[in-house]
């Protein structure tokens, strides 16, 4: 037994427990086995921005890749998907959607509506997007599936939809849940409604390693950063100087991995979550998996979710994949 739980039973706990952040740090960290935390709470305010400044490493060909692509294919995008109404899902600071919000605008008035669990992301939405004359422009503050609801319930009465899922964020979670996550997208569609959804392809794994622990560490900061907004909002006593980043590649899954890695053996008190987490020297807790698609994976993943693939680009350099899908 390595955790020290509070002598109460789990439903006493969970009435006890604020928020969903304690209730899942609870969870990942009580589990047997692996250590783990989920990576949508990487994105507070100091996060969100940590993340901006890894688009820009030199190691991270990611975003350059779909901005890349967005910009040669904004007009094709914009005519096949010819919706009146955007909605992004996690836009980080939707920098490079605005080359497709243009071409959009070129046809039609064009409303636009992100969803983010990160308000400070949601912001910089704002102001990325600021300049686009005739674009309506909103945010909902909540989980990818509940917010693209309620979003929906503003979708123009003959006008198509576009959802957009970029950064290869669908590489954040895996296969099943991610079949599920489209399934569910579809279902709240209409037929005929757009996918716009990027994904990260397959490459050799010197140069993911060097994507996810750049030279300058701006992805260890971003993985520590973790620790401290536990500290801030959960009252945790992680201290930082006994953890190291670690990023690993998974040859068999073709995942590439992030780990918080304890330096010596420690206990960590987070009050919130109503745990005390011991941990050896050496033991880890894993915080992201990145996965990286093979073309098939992608047909199979979107085709067994209710969507055709109307067009697909290819970033040949960094080996980075845009599909436009149709909800069948
Ligand atoms: C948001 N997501 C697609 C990024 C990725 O590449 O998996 C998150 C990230 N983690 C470390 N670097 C980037």
């Amino acid at each position: 037994m390595t955790i020290d739980a509070f002598d109460v039973t789990e439903s006493v706990i969970a009435k006890q427990i604020a928020s969903s952040f304690a209730m899942e740090v609870r969870t990942g960290l009580l589990r047997e086995g692996q250590k783990s935390l989920p990576p949508k709470y990487f994105y507070d305010s100091l996060g969100s921005t940590l993340f901006e400044a890894i688009t820009q490493l030199p190691e991270y060909g990611v975003w350059r890749a779909e901005r890349r692509l967005l910009i040669d294919n904004a007009d094709a995008i914009a005519s096949y998907a010819n919706a009146s109404m955007v909605i992004e899902l996690g836009s980080g600071s939707a920098s490079k959607t605005t080359y497709l919000l243009r071409a959009l605008l070129a046809k039609r008035a064009v409303s636009y509506c992100v969803v983010e669990i990160s308000r400070a992301a949601i912001e910089m939405t704002r102001r990325e997007l600021a300049s686009l004359s005739g674009l309506n422009v909103s945010g909902v503050e909540a989980e990818y599936l509940s917010g693209l609801e309620a979003a929906l319930r503003a979708r123009p009465a003959n006008g198509k939809v576009l959802v957009m899922f970029l950064g290869g964020s669908i590489g954040n979670a895996d296969y099943l849940s991610n079949a599920r996550f489209l399934q569910r997208i579809r279902r709240l569609l209409q037929p005929g409604d757009g996918l716009l959804l990027g994904a990260d392809l397959e490459k050799p794994s010197e140069t993911l390693l060097a994507a996810y622990d750049d030279a300058l560490g701006v992805t260890a900061a971003f993985n520590l950063n973790y620790l401290v907004r536990m500290n801030r909002e959960l009252g945790a006593d992680f201290r930082l100087p006994n953890f190291r980043h670690r990023a690993c590649f998974d040859t068999r899954k073709h995942d590439v991995e992030m780990h918080l890695v304890s330096l010596c053996e420690q206990q960590v008190c987070i009050p919130a979550a109503a745990i005390v987490v011991s941990l050896e020297e050496g033991e880890t807790i894993h915080t992201e998996s990145s996965h990286k698609y093979s073309l098939d994976e992608l047909a199979d993943l979107t085709g067994c979710s209710g969507f055709e693939c109307v067009m697909q680009w290819f970033d040949i350099e960094w080996r980075f994949a845009s599909g436009l899908y149709r909800a069948a």
